[in-house]
């Protein structure tokens, strides 16, 4: 006996990583669904030793599955989820249809695994950047109290699904043969939206839509999302954030310059560094002297939060800078919602039927 399981938008950026946890995890898995649109219908994914048919999405594909991880967009998970709560499975959702629903947890392992079992069939994934900010400033909280953040972000291609990355890959080699102009951008920065720029050697300071206080909905998303995950302790007071998020010319892993100020005026650089290290799920890269910092190139494939360029600043008492990179399709998607599901088994909240 052992967990069946089933990954929704089995072909993308993430699915595919899915199915690579999946694959990689340790609780026994019985049988394993690669599901995704009609297009794809019919087209093998590599499994472990074999490989899976994928097979359509329809309300039918949930019979006698335990776990379904979505990852194929907002307006499916709304369409579908349901259909596989109601066949009896927990849903793991990587997209933003059920993040702000005070009823659904938003976890992260690291920072807020009890909210876990509060959950009604179905748990919500972060957004990426979040996820990796908030493993990293969580044992800071813990330590010495978080009351304000403000957060630049330097975001992969790859957030934005496997287009894009097709896209950049494109335009960078037409770039380097002499005339990007070859290449009409279509996705970047926003696939739905009105207008798409160069993304090879250049930078996009918008990461989906805007909204009407000219803050973009990926800012929205770790402002809203942070507090929701972080405030978890009643013990917290208001917690202040502040986001720029930024698409940069890179395929996976997201970076983060976090600007922060903590509770404790007399904790030092060397106390938050104490704090991270070994802390779950992080790894801090932090030597200076020798040039240690993290970065996407080393990030990507791993499933950590990496940790450097810690250091108090200058004029303000309390205020200190870091960096933190991590896998975006990892921890920021794939490996974070089998993570929940792992937790949850080890919680005892789900087992094999
Ligand atoms: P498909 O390959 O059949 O289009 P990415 O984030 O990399 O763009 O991947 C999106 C994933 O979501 C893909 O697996 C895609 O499948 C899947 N998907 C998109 N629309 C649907 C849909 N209506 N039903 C099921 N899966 C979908
Ligand atoms: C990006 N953060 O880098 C986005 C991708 O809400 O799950 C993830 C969007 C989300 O484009």
């Amino acid at each position: 006996s052992g967990y069946h399981v089933a990954v929704v938008g089995a072909t993308g950026a993430v699915g595919t990583r899915m199915l690579k946890m999946v694959e990689q995890s340790p609780l026994p898995i019985a049988s394993v669904k690669a599901l995704a649109s009609k297009r794809s219908a019919g087209k093998k994914l590599p499994y472990a030793d074999t490989e899976l048919t994928v097979e359509e999405l329809t309300d039918d594909s949930f019979e006698g599955i335990d776990i379904a991880l979505f990852s194929a967009g907002g307006s499916v998970s709304k369409r579908f989820a349901p259909s596989a709560v109601k066949a009896g499975a927990i849903v793991v959702d990587n997209t933003s249809a059920f993040r702000m629903d005070p009823e659904i947890p938003l976890v992260v392992p690291e920072v807020n695994p009890e909210a876990l079992r509060s959950h009604h069939g179905i748990i919500a994934n972060p957004n990426c950047s979040t996820i990796q900010m908030v493993v990293a400033l969580e044992p800071i909280r813990k330590a010495f109290g978080l009351k304000r953040i403000m957060v630049s972000t330097y975001q992969a291609v790859g957030g934005a699904g496997q287009r894009a990355l097709n896209e950049l890959a494109a335009e960078s080699k037409a770039y380097l043969d002499g005339d990007v102009t070859k290449v009409t951008p279509e996705i970047l920065p926003v696939s739905g939206d009105k207008k798409h720029y160069q993304m090879a050697f250049n930078l996009l300071p918008q990461i989906d839509v805007f909204e009407d206080d000219a803050y973009t909905h990926e800012e929205w998303k770790m402002i809203h999302e942070t507090k929701k995950i972080m405030k978890g302790d009643m013990d917290d007071p208001e917690l202040k954030v502040t986001a720029t998020c930024v698409r940069v010319p890179v395929p996976v892993s997201h970076g983060e310059e976090v600007y922060f100020e903590v509770e404790d005026q007399n904790a030092t650089a060397d106390d938050i560094r104490a704090a991270l290290t070994g802390a779950p799920g992080v790894i801090v890269q932090d030597d200076p002297a020798h040039q240690i910092y993290p970065q996407p190139a080393i990030a990507e494939g791993t499933r950590d939060v990496y940790v450097g360029r810690i250091r108090e600043d200058a004029e303000n008492p309390g205020f200190f800078h870091m960096w933190n990179v991590s896998d975006n399709l990892l921890k920021g998607a794939a490996w974070n919602s089998m993570q929940i599901a792992e937790t949850m088994d080890a919680m005892g909240l789900i087992q094999p039927k």
